[in-house]
């Protein structure tokens, strides 16, 4: 199974082969946590998105993820992914679970072994984090990612215990399949 590990802070600070942003599907920068890594990363981040090739403005579909350079940051790269906007994505979940798992495998097929994500779709985008935490931490412990090391960067407190406390439901559920 994958390393998991929770970290109450600001991802900027990770040290990591790959550190993920929950961007919009321009990728030209935004608020929240995108805002926070673009400020950390300085300008040739946006330079490195705004080369990513765009169809009508979208670099990046939701649930798909790209990858650039990271700048100033204290990582080989920033993978870029977009979750579900909750109240309009016609099928939130799966694209939640395919926007974590688009960012492993990319994480994977550039050699990165260490990534630092953070609660993709739950701030401006409006995914209740409960439901979101469940859905991020069963990607994360599929099979094909057992050899990452992976640091969820929690902002607050609460997300932060909310994580935790998820975490632990998904072990419990694992325990129980393992016990009969
Ligand atoms: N480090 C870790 N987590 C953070 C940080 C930080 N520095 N800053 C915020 N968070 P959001 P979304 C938490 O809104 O919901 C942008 O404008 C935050 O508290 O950043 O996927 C993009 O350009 C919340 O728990 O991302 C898009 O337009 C979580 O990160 C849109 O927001 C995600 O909140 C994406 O919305």
């Amino acid at each position: 199974m994958a390393h998991i590990e929770f970290i109450q802070g600001d991802i900027v600070s990770a040290q990591v082969d790959a550190i993920v942003n929950a961007a919009n599907p321009g990728l030209l920068g935004g608020g929240g946590v995108d805002g926070a890594i673009h400020r950390g990363a300085g300008a040739s981040l946006l330079e490195s998105c705004a080369q990513l090739p765009d169809v009508n403005g979208i670099r990046c579909p939701v649930g798909e993820a790209r990858i650039t350079q990271a700048g100033k940051l204290n990582a080989r790269y920033v993978i870029h992914t977009v979750g579900p906007i909750f109240h309009t994505d016609p099928a939130p979940a799966l694209h939640l679970a395919s926007a974590y798992r688009a960012s492993l495998r990319l994480a994977l097929a550039n050699q990165c072994r260490s990534v630092a994500l953070p609660a993709i779709s739950c701030g401006i985008y409006g995914y209740p984090p409960h439901e979101a935490a469940l859905i991020a931490l069963k990607v994360c412990c599929e099979p094909e990612f057992h050899q990452l090391q992976l640091s969820f960067f929690l902002f607050s407190h609460e997300m932060y215990t909310l994580w935790q406390d998820a975490w632990t439901q998904i072990q419990k559920g694992a325990s129980h399949q393992t016990d009969s």
